[in-house]
């Protein structure tokens, strides 16, 4: 039905409506962007929805294009391109608010659309995980609402309106609207008071999301000039043999880089602590509470050990356990001088992020290369992995002993206080199960017959590894030749020449520890000490 016969509308007012629709759709995508980018400072800052298509953007495009806007605009690019980048989302964000109406949300359905491109560029970061999706989803959500408010506001529903239902054609509600004059009517009211607090919305957003991004950022600048502390040669870790690695090419490494170790926390978001914020409290039962800054830290003399880190968590075969070159503080000396009182048994320390790991406190103080490290494989620790200072204790899972940004100490006792982990039904002291795995040849890989390598590795710290074995189907356990041990508190690599013949071969690998245990063949899963059983892998041999 149209009424505009009734009434002609006046250009002025549709104007205004086409204006205020435009500005709704722009608003809407600076709720999206802003929510999102806030978002983003709480999971990682490169998972806002902004710069993950800008990242996007510039990794997808050829490389022609890439080199000749950055000759014409030369270092000014990357501004350049946000800035270009923010205009076109504006603009289609205007688009948006053009098309949508109440009763046919065109326009929500474009902002769900982008939402999903942007998701998927955020998805597709190298750095990503499952969470960089939330700052984008979650942003687009808030700007499907607000697109569906605003437009609300200016057509309102025919019932509460006494409307003609037909708000497809601009100013046709006017012949029945009472407030239809140069007064502002309560529509518009309402439109304006939502548009305000979409502003205000974007505003808050906007400064949350920069003021986080700015603490990130500040930490990454501080890590590159950091100095780590001197290490006297004396305190050195010994030097790595080439015999503790198997000469067969494709291994694992023994030493695992920093961009390879794994990585296991709570932190949605890794915690932002500088050297200079970091303090450690040392109090509980203790004779006298210590607080020691970076600086304070960094007087003590360091030492440097190579130590092998294992995860609960890790699967029969699973790679959650990696080898780092760790430098620090011994944790014993740290803790001498607080002075624990005899009765005390555990080290309850806790992260700038509230995470909890209670250490029996003679893994702390029986001789290990317990520490409190602030550098790993000779770089500051990697933000993720405990920047500035994380605990490293052979011998025992990470998650009764390996806090990362490490900001207190409670000394305390096993029947007071209980930790992260231990609240949700893991084992208490988490002592290291040992653990063998076959590395190579890939799963599933094809082989010809003949001699074939297969390799891996073992590890049981404290105890060392002292026998490989290797079985194939139901055959005879085989020994396997052992790579020279580094340290017990070490994972030690193995390898076994297989005369692989033809067909579908399953092969087994067991090891048996320093004290003469060999692994049981007892399958049993992570929770709540570690896993058990033995790792296979099936080859098929052929021709
Ligand atoms: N603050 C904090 N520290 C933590 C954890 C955590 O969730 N939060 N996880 C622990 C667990 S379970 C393990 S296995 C190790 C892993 O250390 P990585 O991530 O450096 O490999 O860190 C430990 N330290
Ligand atoms: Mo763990």
């Amino acid at each position: 039905m149209d009424t505009s016969t009734q009434t002609a509308p006046s250009p002025g007012r549709s104007i205004g409506r086409t204006v205020a629709r435009a500005v709704a759709g722009v608003l809407t995508s600076g709720v999206v962007l802003a929510v999102g980018h806030a978002l983003a400072g709480l999971i990682d800052t490169g998972s806002s929805p902004f710069l993950a298509v800008a990242d996007s953007v510039v990794d997808r495009s050829p490389a022609a294009v890439r080199e000749a806007t950055i000759d014409a605009l030369g270092t000014a690019d990357k501004p350049a391109l946000l800035l270009g980048l923010a205009v076109i989302l504006l603009l289609l964000g205007a688009v948006t608010g053009l098309v949508e109406r109440r009763g046919r949300p065109l326009g929500s359905l474009v902002v769900v659309v982008l939402g999903l491109v942007g998701t998927l560029a955020a998805l597709t970061r190298p750095a990503a995980s499952p969470t960089w999706a939330l700052p984008t989803v979650l942003g687009t959500v808030a700007g499907v609402v607000a697109l569906r408010l605003l437009t609300g506001a200016l057509f309102p529903a025919p019932a509460t309106r006494g409307g003609d239902g037909n708000d497809d054609n601009d100013g046709n509600n006017r012949a029945h609207d009472p407030d239809a004059a140069e007064v502002p009517g309560p529509d518009r009211r309402r439109f304006l008071a939502l548009a305000g607090s979409a502003v205000a919305v974007i505003a808050v957003a906007g400064a949350t999301g920069a003021a986080l991004g700015r603490r990130a950022a500040d930490v990454i600048t501080e890590r590159t000039d950091l100095q780590l502390p001197e290490v006297l040669t004396r305190n050195r870790a010994a030097p790595v043999p080439a015999a503790v690695t198997p000469d067969v090419p494709g291994v694992t490494p023994f030493l695992t880089r920093n961009d390879e170790f794994y990585r296991i926390d709570t932190a949605l978001r890794v915690p932002a602590v500088t050297s200079k914020d970091w303090r450690l409290r040392i109090h509980g039962m203790v004779e006298h509470e210590i607080e020691l800054d970076w600086d304070a830290l960094l007087e003590r003399e360091a030492d440097e050990r190579i130590i092998t880190l294992t995860c609960v968590s890790n699967e029969v075969g699973g790679d959650l356990v990696g080898t780092a070159t760790w430098t620090g503080f011994p944790i014993a000396d740290l803790l001498a001088a607080a002075g624990p009182l005899p009765d005390a048994d555990m080290l309850l320390s806790t992260s700038a992020d509230g995470w909890t790991a209670g250490t029996p406190l003679e893994a702390l103080t029986d001789g290990r290369d317990a520490l409190l490290a602030v550098g790993m494989n000779g770089e500051p620790l990697p933000l993720e992995h405990g920047y500035p200072v994380r605990q490293v204790v052979p011998g025992l899972f990470g998650y009764v002993s390996a806090t990362k940004w490490v900001v207190d100490w409670e000394v305390t006792r096993f029947d007071r206080a209980s930790a992260y982990w231990t609240d949700r039904g893991w084992g208490e002291r988490g002592p290291i199960r040992t653990a063998s795995r076959i590395d190579r040849p890939a799963p599933l890989a094809r082989l010809t017959p003949g001699p074939q390598v297969i390799a891996g590795t073992a590890w049981a710290q404290r105890r060392g590894i002292d026998r490989v074995e290797v079985r194939v189907d139901d055959g005879p356990w085989q020994d396997a030749a052992l790579a020279d041990e580094y340290s017990i508190d070490t994972w030690r690599m193995w390898s076994w020449t297989w005369d692989a013949p033809p067909g579908l071969h399953t092969l087994h690998v067991r090891a048996t520890d320093g004290t003469g245990e060999t692994q049981t063949e007892t399958r049993r899963g992570t929770v709540p000490d570690g896993a058990t059983g033995w790792h296979s892998r099936t080859f098929r041999v052929s021709a």
